[in-house]
């Protein structure tokens, strides 16, 4: 018995042409990566000032950077779930579609998704914390190595706190946000700034706004339609359910 919601949001996306999407921990939480502020989540348990901010990492890099490989290889064990793959299949059905993610894993990317902005950057890519110069490493290091260029720290190329998050991706999110018929934000708190901002811009734009999570969040009070549902049960369904 499918969720009279499901329905109706997959009716609304029957007429749409441009759909974009706001995507977090919750999306990845099916292939076994954990949230970030769940019960069990990576927060309750480490403090994101001591492993998530320049200064945390300056103090410690080798804590940081170990930190930070056993996560690599976590996330290389993983594979993406039935809402990656679900969202991947929406692609083509509009004109476009856009997922803005919060998430580092790229795991939509595995799901062979093409329109993605990695709002908080990518996990396999490491840049140096002096000149930026990017670096991927084939193989794993126990310390954080040095920059080939400034000899500087090199460290994953990811958004701490107190970072900005990367211009154009941050523009191009901000402008799909902008331009969609329907917008949906799915497994995410809302919490973290600005990436949560893209809900409300596109709510005043008018488009409408769909929220797929378990849990309540900080922005169902933005959303046109709230489905308190896992993403990889949801996404399919809404997709099946289409009429193109
Ligand atoms: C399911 C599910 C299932 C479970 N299906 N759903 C305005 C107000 C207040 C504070 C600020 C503000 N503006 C800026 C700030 C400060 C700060 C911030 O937001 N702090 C808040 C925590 C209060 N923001 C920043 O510092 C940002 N930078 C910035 O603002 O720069 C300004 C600047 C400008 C110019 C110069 C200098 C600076 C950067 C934020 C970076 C966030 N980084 C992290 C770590 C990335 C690297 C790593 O992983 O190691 O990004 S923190 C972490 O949170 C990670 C995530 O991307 C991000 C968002 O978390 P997400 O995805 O929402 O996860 P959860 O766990 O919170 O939620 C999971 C959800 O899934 C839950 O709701 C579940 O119910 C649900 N779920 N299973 C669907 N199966
Ligand atoms: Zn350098």
């Amino acid at each position: 018995m499918i969720n009279e919601l499901i329905i109706d949001v997959a009716e609304i996306m029957s007429s749409a042409s441009k759909v974009a999407c706001l995507t977090g921990a919750g999306v990845s939480a099916e292939s076994g990566i954990p949230t970030f502020r769940e019960k069990d989540g990576v927060w309750t348990q480490m403090n994101p000032m001591e492993w998530a901010t320049v200064d945390g990492f300056r103090s410690d890099p080798g804590k940081v950077w170990k930190w930070y490989e056993q996560r690599r290889q976590n996330i290389r064990d993983t594979d993406p779930n039935l809402a990656h793959i679900a969202l991947r299949e929406m692609e083509s059905k509009f004109d476009s579609f856009d997922i803005s993610t919060q998430n580092i894993d790229g795991l939509h990317e595995r799901a062979g998704s093409s329109n993605v902005l990695e709002l908080h950057g990518n996990i396999f890519r490491n840049k140096c914390l002096e000149c930026g110069t990017g670096f991927i490493f084939k193989r794993e290091y126990d310390e954080p190595p040095s920059c080939l260029g400034c000899r500087g720290m090199i460290r994953p190329d990811v958004v701490w706190f107190g970072e900005p998050l990367p211009q154009d991706i941050w523009n191009r999110s901000f402008q799909v946000a902008m331009d969609c018929d329907v917008y949906l934000v799915i497994g995410t708190s809302g919490i973290v700034h600005p990436a949560a901002e893209l809900a409300l811009v596109a709510k005043r734009s008018d488009a409408t706004v769909v929220i797929i999570n378990p849990e309540e969040t900080e922005l169902d009070q933005y959303a046109d339609i709230v489905i308190q549902m896992k993403s990889g049960i949801a996404l399919p369904q809404i997709c099946d359910s289409m009429v193109l």
